[in-house]
């Protein structure tokens, strides 16, 4: 890899899908990449207007999503941590991108689908249900300007949860497109970092996400007594031993897969481990796996908490340096397209 950029939205308190999805990944790439290698993981608040936000609940989601990716091990000093917004180069290139994507290849995005069908019950979407969706321009092509984020620093390698794969290759087409329509290389074709997907703590046939109820997924900065009544409260099923099978036993294997990832050992080396446990000696055990990864982030989000100052400075630090290869980029990109 050359760069490798990967983006969050500032729309609430990161939860364990993040962190084992992409943030802890983000921080381990810190030590098994060359140093010449650029990280960039900006904090994408132009994603979140997407969906109509409350500007102070919208301000303090970005100060917290930065602490959190602080506190999780993100280094300033080798990863670049910045707001999207504070640089203009984002929003103009999603513009060029955006004049050559043909409408019909958003329309096929299944998380523009999956949006648009929210809370109704229907078959196929056409004028009537655009209309009354209430749902914006801006989040049809939402994915374009994920797009740009991406393209904008040419960067080689993505880091994503599964739900970003089919993106990911949207911005590959559109970066062939451009490269076609003006007879240049311009833009590298990214490729994946893949991780698994972590599903709903109610409903496994759902991913974990910030905008479900609190009691779906568990907050990085979850009590260990809130993380206790989540993990108690979370479906399991009406066996009593523990087995891995995603399909006949989709809630179980979440919590599985949930307790090997956090630490860092095989599925198969946790079914070893719980060969004898019934789920209630499973639960607990990972209850305590997660509040004992949890207690040196949250301990160091308590105390970024009172260095907000610092933090500012960082987010400013990263887009300063972000800003040079994004100005750099961007004058190649409007000469190409003949603005200049
Ligand atoms: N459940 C998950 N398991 C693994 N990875 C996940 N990611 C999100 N949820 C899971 C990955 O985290 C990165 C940042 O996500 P995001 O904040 O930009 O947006 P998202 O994918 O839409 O995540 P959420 O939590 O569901 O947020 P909201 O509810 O705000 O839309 C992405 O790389 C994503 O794949």
């Amino acid at each position: 890899p050359e760069l490798i950029l990967s983006g969050i939205q500032p729309t609430n308190i990161p939860h364990i899908g993040n962190f084992l999805g992409v943030i802890s990944k983000w921080v381990s790439l810190q030590r098994t990449t060359h140093d010449s290698v650029k990280l960039l993981y900006p904090i994408v608040d132009l994603h979140a207007l997407t969906i109509p936000r409350d500007p102070e609940h919208l301000k303090k989601s970005k100060l917290e999503t930065a602490i959190i990716l602080l506190a999780c091990g993100i280094d300033p000093a080798r990863s670049f941590i910045f707001e999207q917004s504070k640089i203009p180069a984002h929003t103009e290139v999603a513009w060029f991108l955006n004049c050559i994507t043909p409408m019909s290849w958003l329309s096929r995005m299944t998380q523009w689908k999956a949006k648009i069908k929210l809370n109704k019950n229907i078959q196929s979407i056409d004028d009537e249900v655009l209309s009354s969706s209430g749902l914006c321009l801006g989040l049809f092509s939402y994915p374009v300007l994920q797009a740009a984020d991406i393209l904008l620093y040419k960067a080689t390698h993505v880091p994503i949860g599964e739900d970003q794969v089919q993106h990911l290759e949207l911005t590959r087409d559109i970066a062939v497109t451009f490269n076609k329509m003006f007879h240049q290389n311009v833009f590298p074709l990214p490729l994946s970092i893949m991780s698994d997907r972590i599903m709903s703590l109610y409903d496994p046939s759902k991913k974990m996400s910030k905008s479900d109820p609190s009691n779906t997924r568990i907050n990085l900065d979850d009590s260990p007594a809130i993380i206790a009544e989540k993990i108690k409260k979370s479906t399991s099923d009406s066996l009593k031993c523990i087995t891995y099978d995603p399909i006949t036993r989709p809630a179980i294997a979440n919590l599985i897969t949930i307790y090997a990832a956090m630490q860092e050992i095989t599925v198969d080396q946790a079914i070893v481990e719980h060969s004898k446990s019934d789920i209630k000696t499973f639960k607990d055990a990972l209850t305590q796996v997660i509040i004992e990864k949890l207690s040196p982030i949250q301990e160091e989000i308590q105390r970024l908490r009172f260095e907000q100052g610092y933090v500012q400075q960082v987010l400013k630090g990263g887009a300063e340096k972000a800003s040079i290869i994004a100005e750099k980029n961007l004058d190649e990109i409007r000469k190409v397209i003949g603005l200049k």
